[in-house]
């Protein structure tokens, strides 16, 4: 069973930049002080948002905070939010992935039969990674979406299946696209393994990442729901913008958020934000619902990949399963790199190029590290969550609901 990947954090490392209101503080009091990193941070996020008004995906992502302090108050306990979640069989589970692993047993054997139309050779590559080793964040999250849906319609038995078999085929999705992904970054291991592309070859790799990809749309066709289809099409179409979208890169900086956003919703969230919405339309029709699980999903997925950036500047290689400061070495600038220019604008010939030049990926490592860059992240991720807590609140209260709330803090403390 694939729980407990997270280790614990008991409390966020993240602390206010000074000058910003702390966690738990009902908000700013008193005058403004002089303006902090976390202030030039929110004003240079305002200001991106507000010289951009035709980009309607960032606006959408980032208008979810019209007062910046108000996140502050992330630490306030959500009343639905509990360590405890008891189901009406009066079982109580701890954590958001015992309750959702009640649903997801047999979840890689029943990935397995899927694949199971393939040669000797494609077989092992393909079947390579759902060994559960990887977190199963996103099937986690699919099937205690479901239940927390369902709860506002009465659902038959076949409902379920399909939830089910959505958590399946975002999984595979997922798979595919890490396949694919090591293949472009040339990546040595992944799960501290080597990745399919070292063992068999890139050639072989895309065609395994392919055949994943064409065994989920098979389950996915077999659910027989149209509007589900194309809200899962919809996926793989972000996927491959994001990750397109990732191979270019802007000179302004502005622009540049805008950008990273952007490429964080397509690569990361729109996955679970649509899986997500899937299982929401399979299990309720009230379109209302169906929008709480996207806002639900999409909110925690942006976090999600912001702590992802913000780990591979703070694990080592051991804890991560892969080489660390990777998206440096493959030239990328994410949050933490962003905000830390705010501070030191040297870096930004850096970005640039890329950090093409010899010591740039140390030298750019050693600002960030200085800087608030992955505090800041941090807290950009936090208002994300505190997003996604304020949607899921929304729906009627269920353990499910409740785990759903616990998760979007696991994604803030999670350390691999
Ligand atoms: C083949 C559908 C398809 C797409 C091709 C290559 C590509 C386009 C997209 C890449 C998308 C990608 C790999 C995004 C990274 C998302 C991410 C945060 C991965 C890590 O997720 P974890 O930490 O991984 O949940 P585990 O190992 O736990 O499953």
């Amino acid at each position: 069973m694939a729980s407990c990947w997270w280790s614990w954090r008991r409390c966020c490392s993240w602390r206010p930049a000074a000058g910003s209101p702390g966690p738990g503080s009902p908000g700013r009091a008193g005058p403004p002080g002089p303006p902090s990193a976390a202030d030039a941070s929110a004003q240079f996020l305002n200001a991106f948002i507000l010289q951009m008004p035709y980009f309607n995906l960032v606006k959408s992502l980032t208008s979810a905070f019209p007062n910046r302090y108000s996140m502050s108050r992330f630490h306030h306990s959500t009343s639905a939010a509990c360590c405890h979640s008891r189901t009406q069989s009066g079982e109580q589970y701890s954590d958001p992935f015992k309750l959702g692993w009640r649903d997801l047993n047999g979840l890689y054997e029943d990935i397995r039969k899927e694949l199971l139309i393939s040669t000797t050779e494609l077989k092992e590559m393909s079947e390579y990674y759902f060994d559960g080793k990887g977190k199963a964040f996103r099937p986690i999250i699919v099937v205690l979406m479901a239940r927390a849906c369902n709860i506002h319609h009465n659902n038959s038995r076949d409902v379920q299946a399909s939830q089910r078999s959505i958590a399946l085929v975002a999984e595979m999705i997922h798979t595919a696209s890490l396949v694919h992904d090591d293949v472009i970054d040339d990546a040595s291991s992944r799960r501290g393994k080597h990745t399919v592309n070292k063992i068999w070859g890139e050639k072989k790799a895309v065609l395994a990442g392919d055949l994943i990809l064409s065994a989920a749309s098979i389950a996915l066709a077999r659910i027989g729901n149209t509007t589900v289809i194309s809200i899962l099409t919809q996926v793989i179409e972000d996927l491959v913008r994001g990750e397109f979208l990732q191979l270019g890169s802007k000179e302004n900086e502005t622009e540049r958020f805008a950008h990273y956003l952007e490429k964080t919703f397509k690569k990361t969230a729109s996955l679970i934000a649509n899986s997500c919405k899937a299982v929401s339309v399979l299990g309720c029709p009230d379109p209302v619902v169906h929008e709480i699980a996207y806002q639900y999903g999409k909110n925690v997925g942006i976090a999600f990949q912001l702590i992802d950036d913000v780990l591979d500047f703070t694990l080592c290689s051991d804890q991560m399963g892969k080489p660390t400061s990777a998206d440096l070495k493959l030239g990328l600038a994410t949050g933490p790199v962003l905000f830390a220019c705010q501070q030191f604008p040297e870096m930004n010939a850096m970005i640039m190029r890329r950090f093409s030049l010899p010591g740039d990926v140390d030298r750019a490592r050693q600002y960030v590290l200085q800087s608030d860059g992955v505090q800041q992240t941090t807290y950009l991720a936090q208002r994300y969550c505190h997003e996604a807590v304020r949607e899921i609140s929304k729906l009627r209260p269920s353990p499910e609901r409740d785990a759903l709330i616990q998760l979007s803090e696991i994604v803030l403390t999670r350390e691999k």
